[in-house]
């Protein structure tokens, strides 16, 4: 056959990149009650008595700690709202965001 179609050598390959996570990280201070950053950490974290309370104890003993990861818009929406539980307490607890590596 003279007119037989070429194939194209070049294969397009469809790549969904998953999004990048963000941390949530708690920030250890010297104010607020211990029972209420637990109490905050099950309620916007949705986590258990002992995992809010090794969360917790891990952020007070070092300073920080990785709540949970999401992606970027569920992670800064978790850590404004559990900031704020603070703060409408007079508390400085404090969450932040930062992308995984
Ligand atoms: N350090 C606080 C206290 O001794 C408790 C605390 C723990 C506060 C972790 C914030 O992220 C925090 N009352």
């Amino acid at each position: 056959m003279i007119d037989a179609v070429t194939k194209p050598k070049t294969k397009v390959k469809t790549k969904t990149k998953r999004p990048r996570l963000h941390k949530v990280i708690l920030v250890n201070d010297d104010y607020t009650p211990r029972e209420f950053v637990v109490t905050v950490l099950k309620a916007e974290f949705r986590m258990t008595e002992d995992q809010a309370h090794k969360v917790m104890i891990t952020a007070h003993r070092r300073g920080v700690c990785v709540v949970a990861v999401f992606t970027k818009d569920v992670a800064e929406t978790k850590a404004t709202r559990a900031t704020d539980a603070g703060r409408a307490k007079g508390y400085p607890l404090l969450f932040t965001t930062e992308p995984e590596e």
